[in-house]
């Protein structure tokens, strides 16, 4: 299968997800995000040893769920919407097999939800990653809410979701967020080399692995309480002042 906006390339037994619209640095509107669901499935279908997930261009991984798309959405749309954005990073935590995000450039808001949907998270040193999503008006509805305090603790998470960081790549490290950070012209050997140890590891074993670790982490009642309130905050006064704020190139003034 091809699409317009993802792209799906082999080496060997790796398949490699691209998320392609650099013209928006990356960020997900509901084409984008089906495609990617879909090239997902198909990397699951024809069995890749290693998933990898990566933005096109140099400028970002996902600067996140795509702000013009979302800004006038009800609250069904954005219930809608929130649970797309599930379906496919739940397809990356389930994925039979390791996955490897390449967090290069921006990742915020839904880039990071995807990111930490990922096993492994690669950065660059020039990345910025966080969970924005407050500056808009809404909570992060892909995962985030579950996820980030899981890699970096509550406080941490709570920190860092509240006041909407942009944490620099060291920074991330440091917090848990990101695994390891390497020079910006570095990181696609580094993800090269990575993948290429983790193909050869034994596939049932790892898989093993990864479901044991993953029983640990029963967070479904969690995710399913995010997608709730996720949609319902969609037609507030902050949630429709803050992506208006983003389009019109201003600062928000919440109610
Ligand atoms: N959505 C739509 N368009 C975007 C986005 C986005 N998230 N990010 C960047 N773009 C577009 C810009 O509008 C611009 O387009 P144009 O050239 O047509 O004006 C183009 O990409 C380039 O962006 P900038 O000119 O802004 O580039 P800068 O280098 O100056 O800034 C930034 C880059 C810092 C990344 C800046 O673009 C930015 O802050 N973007 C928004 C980041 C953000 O807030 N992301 C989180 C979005 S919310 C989210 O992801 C929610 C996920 C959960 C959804 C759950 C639904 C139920």
């Amino acid at each position: 299968m091809t699409w317009d906006t993802v792209d799906l390339e082999w080496s060997g037994d790796i398949a490699t997800v691209t998320v392609d619209r650099p013209e928006a640095l990356n960020a997900l509107n509901v084409e984008t995000i089906e495609a990617m669901g879909e090239a997902i499935a198909e990397a699951r279908t024809e069995e890749a040893r290693v998933l990898v997930v990566r933005g096109a261009g140099d400028d970002a991984f996902i600067a996140g769920a795509d702000i013009k798309y979302m800004k006038d959405l009800s609250t069904p749309e954005g219930q809608a919407w929130g649970e797309l954005g599930h379906s496919v990073a739940n397809a990356l935590e389930r994925f039979p097999a390791p996955t490897i995000a390449v967090v290069d450039g921006y990742a915020f808001g839904g880039g990071c939800e995807m990111a930490m949907a990922c096993d492994i998270r690669v950065g660059s040193e020039s990345a910025l990653i966080g969970n924005t999503e407050i500056d808009l008006g809404i909570i992060p509805g892909w995962g985030g809410t579950q996820r980030l305090p899981r890699l970096v603790g509550e406080e941490t998470a709570k920190r860092m979701i509240y006041l909407g960081q942009r944490l620099d790549a060291e920074t991330a490290r440091e917090e848990g967020l990101l695994g390891e950070v390497v020079p910006d012209d570095e990181i696609d050997d580094r993800v090269a080399e990575l993948a290429a140890e983790l193909a050869e590891k034994p596939a049932f074993a790892l898989q093993a692995a990864k479901d044991a670790i993953a029983q640990g982490y029963s967070d479904i009642g969690g995710l399913d309480y995010e997608k709730r309130t996720f949609g319902g905050l969609f037609g507030t006064p902050d949630q429709r002042e803050g992506m208006d704020a983003f389009v019109e190139n201003r600062e928000p003034d919440f109610e």
